[in-house]
């Protein structure tokens, strides 16, 4: 028996068929800077609401597997300092020891599930990393898009990554890629990539659709939806490059390695913008929050 507690909103969600969206954890403890990491899940559980869809933020607590958090939960899990950051390899571990844990990407479309929520809503996935032919250092999220039936809205993988190779890994995991409204896969913080999507669609209906045919094929495996921050929030990836470059050559010289690289890299990245990765960091996520709410509607108007 999987511990699994949902949330009294989650629970009436369920029993009435309202969609839901489920909403990770490690962006909460990993990703962002207290306070703005509790004020953020508040504001991007709000977006899924003001949308018509209800939010289920997905954690480990207690050795329980919690679908929607109260707001004591949220606070508390913002403040903690040793939550481990869970993924595919160490979430049963978590759960069978009764720890604590955020749920990554990977971590959060298992749990999303196994609670039946077919749409989740993140920041940005994890990739391959820069240097991976040595490193091998490349995310669980991947193989989790290939054989977990989410649709999961990112704002593309972080620009920190390897691009190019993350949509050559993609590729070959089947995973489609579809970029919203645009031709060009975003990169995070900024619009552009120069990369051309592997699948463009213009609305959440195409997408929902996409993701019910799918199913009816019997494909493992989920979607990849990229939405490109909003244009007034965007960094342009040139004025950015110098603080991913540095911040890069830092985690090297130190020797940054496995689950901490990418908490690393985007505390850095923090730093060296004097806080401005983190606005746009924040305004895509709920620009994100907004299109998986839309998606989750759709799927909800269609046979399932
Ligand atoms: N999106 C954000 N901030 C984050 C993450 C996503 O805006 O911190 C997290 C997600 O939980 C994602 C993880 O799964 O970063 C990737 O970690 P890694 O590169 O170690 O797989
Ligand atoms: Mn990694």
């Amino acid at each position: 028996m999987i511990p699994i507690t949902f949330s009294p909103d989650v629970e009436t969600a369920r029993a009435s068929g309202t969609p839901i969206v489920a909403l990770e954890s490690t962006i909460i403890t990993h990703g962002m800077p207290w306070p703005r990491n509790v004020e953020t899940a508040r504001r991007v559980e709000a977006e899924v609401r003001a949308n018509g869809a209800t939010p289920a933020t997905i954690a480990v607590l207690a050795g329980r597997l919690h679908v929607g958090l109260s707001e004591d939960e949220l606070e508390s899990l913002g403040q903690a300092r040793d939550v481990a950051k869970l993924s595919r390899a160490d979430f049963a571990a978590c759960l069978a020891r009764g720890g604590n844990g955020a749920t990554t990407v990977a971590a959060t479309m298992i749990a999303a599930r196994l609670a039946g929520v077919e749409v989740f809503a993140t920041g940005g996935i994890g990739g391959v990393h820069r240097g991976a032919e040595t490193s091998f250092d490349i995310s669980a999220d991947l193989h989790e898009l290939a054989q977990t039936p989410v649709t999961v809205v990112a704002a593309g993988a972080k620009a920190i990554l390897d691009l190019p190779k993350t949509l050559e890994v993609l590729e070959t995991l089947g995973v489609p890629v579809i970029a919203l409204g645009q031709d060009e896969l975003p990169a995070f913080w900024s619009r552009s990539s120069g990369l051309k999507a592997p699948l463009r669609m213009d609305d959440p209906a195409q997408i929902a659709a996409a993701h019910r045919m799918r199913a009816s094929m019997g494909l493992p495996g989920g979607q990849l939806v990229t939405n490109p921050i909003p244009a007034a929030d965007e960094i342009a990836s040139d004025v950015l490059a110098p603080s991913i470059r540095q911040a890069l050559r830092e985690a090297e010289e130190r020797g940054i390695a496995a689950k901490a690289v990418t908490p690393f890299l985007l505390q850095r990245i923090f730093e060296l913008t004097e806080g401005r990765s983190l606005e746009a960091n924040i305004a895509l996520v709920l620009n994100n929050a907004r299109l998986a709410a839309r998606i989750a509607v759709e799927l909800g108007r269609m046979p399932a």
